[in-house]
């Protein structure tokens, strides 16, 4: 097996990182991983802040059991706590919902809601949901007329509340806006009637109880960097053009041929083999057409198109003391104007504190301080990070004034606001399935190119992983570990093959 073949991975990410560092292992000995900014780790990034450390990105493991690549491997380096090692906590079943805890639902005023009420809310939110992934499992037409999330979430209102009395129906319907912004936080998306009803159900749940780690998710990627040597990381060098396809030539004085050159911002040029593209799909749908020369295929491009990449968003601040009750782990914010049927306020730029669903508390307070963190997702979120952080606190304080009943808050002392949207590198959160999209683009957007053999034509020269890329598992840490190491076995494979007679001389 040829093991000499030059491999450049874009991007320095968890996807890139895994596949380096499984490359390395298997002997692929001549690799360089370039990265645009000038840390490891992209969408896992952690801080510190006043007493702990923060999570800027990643929050975390979904679905902690074995079968989890991010939970094995740290539980590998020894970086999760006992909880998350305790086989029960491994077994829980919790329907991708990240564990927050306790909530306390609250109107504006800061009166609280009836936990009964709340209660059958949520089963029955719940039980929808369950019920929309049914379309994907089982094929079953989709009911005429429907095609999103949001919409079949809005039909099951209908004849599920169609006996409420007035009043009852309309608290409830301002609890279910709640709920479908908190999904939108989930999958990253604006709006659950962009997030395709049939695709939902792609993405597979893991069972356990969602853990974080100690030391920062960070700490994952930092382990997993200390095996791949200094010199395969070249940081602050963005890529702004892959060729590939290239015509057989000389290269400085050099008589190998490669088929791929990575050319750099400020010019340098990179020659390889095998290059891996591990950029996020934000950064692909902006820039996919100056990014590959020649061009990617219609069909790439299609699914780059057709997948969903929105924002979410996380808004921390850091108080003297607490004013909430210590047993409340998250204040979910329900404004009693608003139902799912309502129309959509266009001009939301003027109250986009609307859009968050709730006020996480951080716990435990000696780990964290005495920190609170909203979540927004959506257009809104990518409003709010065009503002200055002294408008995004006097926002929070009024929110928080308002849904506590306590005008007396004082403000934030310290304030830690994730601009995902505003980032070059990333140009929003994670990836979803938008409305019209499937399984199939993300399988799609992961195909090697060029596409198909051909005798004399190097294959495997543009290689694509990263969280966005993976069927069951895109937008989460362990579906891009997983796209990376899927990526490297197919080079692995690729060299333990009779196939490597097409390799170039060297
Ligand atoms: C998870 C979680 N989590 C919150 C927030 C965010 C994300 N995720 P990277 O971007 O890391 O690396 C690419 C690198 O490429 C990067 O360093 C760039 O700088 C570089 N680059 C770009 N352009 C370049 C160029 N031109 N040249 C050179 N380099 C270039 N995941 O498991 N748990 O709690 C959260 C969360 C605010 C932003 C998350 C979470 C997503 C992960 O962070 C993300 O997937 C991976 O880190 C990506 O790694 P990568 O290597 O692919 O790219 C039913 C249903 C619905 C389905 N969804 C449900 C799941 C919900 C997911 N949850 C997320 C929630 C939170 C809170």
């Amino acid at each position: 097996a040829r093991r000499n073949a030059k491999v450049i991975i874009v991007g320095c990410g968890i996807a890139g990182i895994a596949a380096a560092e499984k490359l390395l292992r298997f002997g692929f000995a001549d690799l360089l991983i370039v990265e645009a900014t000038g840390r490891a780790g992209g969408r896992i990034h952690s801080t510190n802040f006043g007493k702990g450390i923060f999570e800027i990105g990643a929050n975390w493991i979904h679905g902690p059991c074995m079968e989890n690549a991010v939970f094995r491997v740290a539980k590998n380096h020894g970086l999760l706590d006992q909880t998350a090692l305790l086989a029960e906590n491994q077994l829980v079943v919790v329907e991708g919902r990240p564990s927050l805890g306790d909530s306390e639902f609250r109107l504006p005023g800061g009166q609280q809601l009836d936990e009964k009420m709340i209660e059958s809310c949520e089963s029955l939110y719940a039980e929808i949901l369950q019920r929309s992934k049914a379309f994907f499992r089982s094929g079953e037409p989709l009911p005429k007329g429907i095609e999103s999330i949001e919409g079949f979430v809005k039909a099951e209102l209908v004849e599920a509340l169609k006996n409420e009395p007035p009043e009852e129906r309309a608290i409830k319907l301002a609890v279910m806006s709640e709920k479908l912004k908190l999904e939108c936080s989930i999958t990253g998306s604006h709006s659950m009637d962009d997030v395709d009803l049939r695709a939902f159900g792609e993405y597979h749940v893991l069972p356990g109880l969602d853990c974080t780690l100690p030391r920062g998710y960070q700490s994952l990627t930092d382990k997993m960097m200390n095996m791949v040597p200094l010199g395969c990381i070249m940081l602050n060098t963005p890529v702004v053009c892959i060729h590939w396809q290239l015509e057989p030539q000389k290269t400085d004085g050099n008589t190998r041929h490669y088929s791929v050159c990575v050319e750099c911002e400020g010019g340098d040029k990179l020659y390889a083999d095998h290059v891996l593209v591990t950029i996020p799909l934000g950064y692909l749908k902006k820039h996919h057409t100056m990014l590959f020369k020649p061009q990617l295929p219609a069909e790439k491009v299609r699914a780059v198109q057709k997948l969903g990449f929105c924002t979410n968003n996380k808004i921390f601040m850091e108080f003297e003391k607490p004013f909430w009750n210590p047993s409340c782990k998250l204040m979910e914010l329900v404004w009693p104007d608003e139902s799912p049927f309502k129309k959509r306020n266009e001009a939301f730029q003027a109250e986009w504190q609307r859009k968050m669903f709730g006020i996480q508390v951080l716990h435990p307070p000696e780990r964290f301080g005495h920190v609170l963190c909203g979540w927004i997702a959506g257009k809104e979120s990518e409003f709010m990070e065009t503002l200055t952080e002294s408008e995004v606190r006097q926002r929070m304080l009024e929110l928080l004034r308002s849904f506590t009943g306590n005008p007396n808050i004082p403000a934030p002392k310290r304030m830690l606001i994730s601009r995902w949207k505003s980032h070059p590198y990333t140009l929003g959160s994670y990836s979803y399935t938008a409305l019209g999209s499937s399984g199939d683009d993300i399988d799609n957007l992961s195909q090697p190119l060029p596409t198909g053999q051909q005798r004399g034509v190097q294959p495997l020269q543009v290689m694509f992983a990263g969280e966005a890329t993976h069927r069951q598992f895109y937008s989460t840490t362990h579906g891009a570990l997983e796209s990376g190491w899927r990526e490297a076995d197919r080079l692995i494979k690729h060299y333990s093959t009779s196939n490597s007679r097409h390799l170039s001389n060297s």
